[in-house]
């Protein structure tokens, strides 16, 4: 038995930094600077995660009166975020341009002799902060297809999701926890106040094969279609738990680390989906690969839809495995449905 004393001497952990300087042997042609940023943004992250926990004692919740870029209410943290992670970006000076969900152009850090570009929602879920729910920070990084040197240009981003060499999320929770892939597996690292760092809480995620959960805003479920409401039927059936916060980033982490699915079709209000495809569904979708879930729409792998625009929606169902295989199931049965309805239509005629 382990003595109370033992105990209290027991290392801490390893830190985020540690572990990112002991990784970076597996990134191809590692130079350090993608270690550099990710250290960055945990800093960003740091930051945010102060201002998150105090939301409730200063005047900083609540809604700012602005709208962002997509006409949709600005929260004042939301602002503040987004400040703070361009703020953090541009000093760290591994980042060449960024882009935000709140804002519509590529914002220049002054540094075009760096090697990455970000795009990022600074604060997700932004609708819930003045009630003490769970929201969060998701990043997606690419390598520049434009020269070093240069100034970046839409192409920059607009490489599609299989280019990201690194994803994550910021979940600013019950504990605040980053979670991070390379392309070579999902690690999370919960924050500790005291020290302030993160430590390595959650080595190698890997989503469970299959699951009881399933979260879906069930308000609209009678403008889903008709295949999307019998999958939602047939998990009422197998009286599943219906379990949604509202904030994709805490649904996500709970579906991956229990075992659920996540969907979000299209409504006649957003008929490509809600949420966003480079700040939203091309990380989830990586860090989803990633822990051996899988992240689809109706048509094809999330990572292979190509982008268009930065803000472009698109919709996502991620999730365990043999959930997402099953949902798949309803899909085809779309396909024989769309055949009925054109061969009708050709009778008709
Ligand atoms: P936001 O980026 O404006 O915060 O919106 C994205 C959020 C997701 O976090 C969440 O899963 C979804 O929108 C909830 O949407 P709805 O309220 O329509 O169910
Ligand atoms: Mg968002």
């Amino acid at each position: 038995m382990t003595s109370k004393v033992e105990k209290m001497a027991l290392p801490v952990g390893v830190t985020l930094d540690r572990f990112i300087k002991k990784n970076q042997g597996s990134f191809q042609f590692a130079s350090g600077e993608l270690s550099q940023l990710l250290r960055d943004i945990a800093l960003a992250g740091k930051i945010i995660n102060r201002e998150v926990n105090k939301a409730g004692l200063v005047d900083i919740t609540g809604a700012l009166g602005t709208s962002n870029v997509q006409g949709e209410n600005q929260q004042k943290l939301d602002v503040i975020a987004d400040i703070r992670f361009i703020r953090a970006l541009k000093n760290g000076g591994e980042v060449c341009a960024i882009i935000t969900e709140e804002e519509d152009e590529i914002i220049y850090t002054g540094n075009d002799d760096a090697k990455y570009v970000v795009a990022i929602d600074p604060l997700d879920g932004s609708s819930n902060i003045d009630v003490n729910v769970s929201i969060g920070t998701i990043f997606s990084i690419y390598t520049r297809v434009t020269p070093r040197g240069t100034r970046a240009t839409k192409e920059d981003f607009l490489q599609g999701g299989r280019k990201q060499v690194a994803a994550g999320y910021i979940l600013y929770g019950s504990s605040t926890i980053l979670v991070y892939t390379t392309g070579h597996g999902v690690n999370g690292f919960t924050y500790e106040n005291s020290l302030g760092e993160f430590f390595l809480s959650h080595p190698n995620i890997k989503s469970p094969e299959d699951g009881k959960i399933y979260s879906v805003n069930e308000g609209n479920f009678d403008d889903f279609y008709d295949y999307t409401q019998r999958y939602i039927m047939s998990c009422r059936k197998k009286r599943m738990s219906g379990r949604y916060i509202g904030s994709l980033i805490a649904d996500f982490h709970r579906n991956m680390l229990k075992g659920g699915i996540y969907l979000y079709p299209p409504t006649p209000s957003h008929p490509q989906g809600k949420l966003r495809l480079l700040y939203e569904c091309y990380p989830m979708a990586f860090l989803a690969e990633q822990a051996g879930a899988k992240a689809i729409d109706c048509e094809s792998d999330i990572l292979d839809v190509t982008p268009i625009s930065f803000h472009q929606r698109n919709s996502i169902y991620v999730g365990a495995p043999k959930m997402i295989q099953e949902l798949e199931l309803f899909f085809k049965e779309r396909a024989k449905y769309i055949i009925k309805e054109a061969r009708f239509e050709k009778i008709e005629d």
